[in-house]
């Protein structure tokens, strides 16, 4: 078991993180915990845990209920099973937080959620930063550590990164194919000839700052792709006038956020 205290980067690796927003943490997780977690992983997406909560959708498709999904996502997948928490791995996550952003706080882990890659199947993730998916009054000091449930691959969807984009500020995004319906977000302002592709073993994890530009291939492998994702964070800065980010005027217009006003509604 982890003790509260104990420190997990060294201070080369944080000073890595600062530089290139993002690091590739080796044997981080327990196999033994991600055994564990792989059956509720499996769990939420047969059985379409959280759609009807606009929770579980397609984030690089249409998320028409008639087509079979090419990008699954579950946000919050440990807001359905707490048990995801019992083990050491979001608990590491907050140590290596209070470690990257200096802060003291106890609550420095954010949300998490889950994104499988269908084999021989489905799409890319296509470039993007995450802030550019968040509100916009705000800097935001965060990370993901994303880690695969297996190994990973190029071929299968390990993650990409362009290093040193964080330092940049928002790039200009839009929906995937300019199309409102389609959660995703893709930006065309990168260079992928300085993309750095991170195979990872089971286990392994990468950590990437919120600004990190970064993609993953398509799965092209027999064996689905599962990650899940446990974000981190230190303190936000608060803006005088928020960011220009017009596409997320957008958001309301997908499936999944018409899902969730029609569920608020009734639960109300
Ligand atoms: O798992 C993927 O394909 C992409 C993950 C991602 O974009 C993220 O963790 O921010």
């Amino acid at each position: 078991m982890l003790m509260a205290t104990e420190q997990i980067l060294t201070k080369d690796q944080i000073e890595e993180f600062h530089e290139n927003g993002f690091l590739v943490l080796r044997n981080f997780a327990s196999v033994e915990e991600i055994q564990k977690i792989i059956p509720i992983y499996r769990k939420l997406f047969d059985n379409k845990v959280g759609r009807e909560m606009g929770l579980q959708f397609d984030l690089g498709g249409a998320d028409d209920n008639d087509e079979r999904e090419v990008l699954p996502q579950i946000l919050g997948p440990s807001t359905f099973f707490p048990e995801l928490k019992e083990g050491d791995h979001y608990k590491k996550v907050a140590q290596i937080a209070r470690e990257i952003f200096n802060v003291p706080t106890d609550n420095v882990c954010g949300g998490d959620h889950a994104i499988l890659k269908p084999a021989h199947y489905g799409s890319v993730t296509p470039w993007h930063q995450d802030e550019a998916y968040w509100v916009p009054d705000s800097i935001h000091e965060a990370f993901s550590v994303w880690m695969p449930l297996q190994d990973v691959t190029v071929e299968s969807g390990c993650m990409q990164f362009i290093p040193g984009s964080h330092k940049n500020g928002i790039l200009k995004h839009q929906h995937i194919n300019n199309n409102p319906k389609i959660h995703a977000l893709e930006t065309f302002d990168y260079d992928e000839t300085k993309a750095v592709a991170c195979p990872l073993k089971m286990g392994d994890v990468t950590v990437h700052h919120c600004r990190t530009l970064h993609y993953t291939a398509a799965n092209n492998t027999s064996k689905d792709r599962l990650a899940l994702i446990v974000g981190g964070h230190g303190k936000s800065i608060k803006l005088d006038k928020p960011k220009d980010m017009p596409w997320n005027e957008k958001n309301n217009e997908t499936p999944r956020a018409i899902r969730r006003k029609e569920y608020d509604e009734k639960n109300k």
